[in-house]
């Protein structure tokens, strides 16, 4: 099984307990760790080292990949990286094998041996569904019981997603129209609600009942690394943090994430004028 993840700099501390919590607690020391990331640093790439046992693979989000995804809209929730991770399959064709795509806002609790096993059933992705499906599929035009899920945990069967050219229907989406929940509408809309379905604590989101019992929680709403974040596995997250180059980060304010966006979009235009110039 291979394991990926696509950040960009805001979200270098996210993944980097989540890799922690990776090795702590995944269960599976021989998977491959991919990270995409987009304008990452070599200090970021050298603390979210850190955070790992096995040496992790680093993919810039430039070139091939960034040809693919510009021209694309960004917002400050939607980055280039998570357009970036939709090209991951057809990056890893080669491999043959699964991919576990991981949100930088999950932290992981139990083993992910089971997920290495699991039969796809000739299908081309696994995910947990959400229990209402009618709040995302009218704005995709389709009917509102079909199933939708969260995009935040997602199993890939590598060659059936290939069989499928689930890459170019993506891109063919991706240039089509505008949504609301860029990468999640358009995985579930290529995939035309014909997923495994796994049990919901393979992604616990907010309102999950029992924390104990979650295999991967996920962080869908206040990031556990900022002030204002209530979630009961903060403190795990805190806790595991520690053991990483951010155990003496500030927790970050609305404030904060302000300045950082704006500074960010700041540079990203400054990137796109000076290429322009050139
Ligand atoms: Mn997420």
């Amino acid at each position: 099984m291979i394991v990926a993840c696509s950040i960009d700099r805001r979200f270098a501390e996210l993944a980097g307990v989540m890799l922690y919590s990776l090795e702590k607690n995944g269960g599976i020391p021989d998977a491959q760790v991919f990270i995409l990331g987009d304008g990452l640093r070599a200090s970021d790439k050298e603390m979210l080292q850190a955070c790992a046992k096995r040496k992790l693979c680093f993919i810039d989000v430039e070139g091939d990949i960034l040809s693919k995804i510009s021209g694309l809209k960004t917002t400050s929730y939607w980055s280039r990286a998570t357009y970036a991770r939709l090209y991951l399959p057809e990056l890893l064709a080669d491999r043959h094998d699964r991919l576990l795509y991981l949100d930088a806002d999950t932290l992981i609790k139990k083993s992910l041996a089971p997920l290495a096993d699991l039969s796809f059933e000739g299908r081309a992705v696994a995910a947990v569904p959400y229990d209402d499906p009618t709040r995302f599929n009218p704005s995709l035009g389709r009917e509102a019981n079909t199933p939708y899920f969260n995009a935040g945990v997602l199993l890939v069967d590598i060659d059936a997603w290939n069989a499928q050219d689930y890459t170019a229907r993506i891109a063919r989406l991706l240039q089509a129209r505008s949504f609301d929940f860029l990468d999640q509408d358009v995985l579930n809309l290529t995939t035309e609600g014909n997923f495994v379905h796994l049990p919901g604590h393979w992604n616990a989101q907010k309102g999950w009942e029992d924390y104990s019992q979650a295999s991967i929680v996920h962080f869908t709403h206040a990031k556990p690394n900022t002030k204002e974040c209530e979630h009961p596995e903060k403190a795990t997250f805190l806790e595991y943090r520690k053991q990483t180059p951010w155990r003496s980060a500030r927790l970050i304010t609305n404030r904060d994430r302000r300045i950082r966006t704006l500074l960010l979009s700041i540079r990203k235009k400054w990137q796109w004028l000076s290429a322009f110039a050139r």
